[in-house]
């Protein structure tokens, strides 16, 4: 059956996370990398590259090879800048179509990036198994009750239309999730499925982005597990100016203060990277 036939008003599933995803995910006792697979014309910073079926598919298998706990998939940009052109439903979905069940196939649990929950759907019935909002729920109104059903792990990220510098951005995400959180309970998603992410180049300035980061811990009081994505972001321009493909540097010394700060999951383009500096800090952390 072709993803776009499919029905999205299936009835609720068996319970999808029934071995408990996300516990086994963070029960591996290091930080977890999500590797990111844009199938799109006008991501960011890797825009165009994985759109062909097959360059995805390499890219993804790549990535778990490197060392990837989890590939996540997008098939719409979700414009942290502003610049890209929305997608729809079907054009989303066409673009997931040739990709997903293969990717799924690799080994490695998949979610699927989007803020449509008839994507969400679709993607959970071809293989994903997490869902990842850009809106934290806040944005398509039936989201929760996809994620609810098929009863698997969500990340609820902080966004806001545009950015405020006059805002206290910790207060702001504070606010978001408690939003999130009320949302996703409302719904009967499980306490244990929720992951929650301050959305770093979302609807913030390049300072705030930077406050964010470097105040991860207080995010720590939600008692739910934290993951961060910095990777190429424009804050790391804002402090060391460089294009986005040039921008691991700064890309790995977020993430590794990120995890220093409580971070359980980074979503980074450079998997292999990640991996070594994580297990270079474990390495010189244990020889203490
Ligand atoms: N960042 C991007 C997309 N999705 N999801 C979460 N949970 N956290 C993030 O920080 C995040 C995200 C933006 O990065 P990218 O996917 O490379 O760009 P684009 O959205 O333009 O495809």
């Amino acid at each position: 059956m072709s993803l776009a036939s499919q029905s999205v008003s299936h009835s609720p599933r068996a319970a999808k996370d029934a071995s408990g995803t996300l516990a086994r995910l963070l029960g591996a006792g290091r930080p977890i990398v999500m590797g990111i697979l844009n199938v799109t014309p006008d991501s960011f910073s890797d825009g165009g590259r994985f759109l062909d079926p097959g360059a995805a598919i390499e890219h993804a298998r790549r990535m778990v090879a490197e060392g990837a706990d989890v590939i996540d998939i997008g098939a719409e940009s979700t414009r942290p800048y502003g610049t890209a052109t929305p997608v729809s439903l079907s054009e989303e979905v066409r673009r997931l179509e040739p990709v997903l069940a293969a990717v799924a196939g690799l080994g490695v649990p998949v979610s699927i990036d989007t803020m449509k929950a008839q994507v969400a759907a679709h993607a959970l019935a071809a293989g994903a198994s997490i869902v990842n909002d850009v809106w934290g729920l806040q944005r398509d109104p039936d989201m929760a009750g996809v994620v609810a059903r098929h009863a698997v792990p969500v990340i609820m990220m902080h966004n806001r239309e545009t950015a405020d510098p006059a805002i206290d951005i910790m207060a702001d995400i504070a606010a978001f999730f408690a939003r999130s959180l009320d949302l996703a309970a409302r719904a009967g998603i499980a306490h244990d499925r929720m992951v929650l992410d301050p959305g770093i180049g979302f609807g913030k300035t390049p300072e705030q982005s930077i406050t964010a980061l470097a105040r991860l811990d207080q995010l720590k009081a939600f008692g739910l597990p934290l993951l961060v994505g910095a990777s190429r972001k424009r804050f790391i321009d804002r402090v060391s100016p460089a294009p986005p493909d040039r921008r691991l540097g700064g890309s790995l010394a977020a993430h590794l203060l990120a995890v220093a700060g409580g971070a359980r999951i980074i979503r980074t383009h450079d998997v292999a990277e990640t991996v070594q500096a994580f297990r270079v800090a474990a390495a010189i952390r244990d020889a203490r």
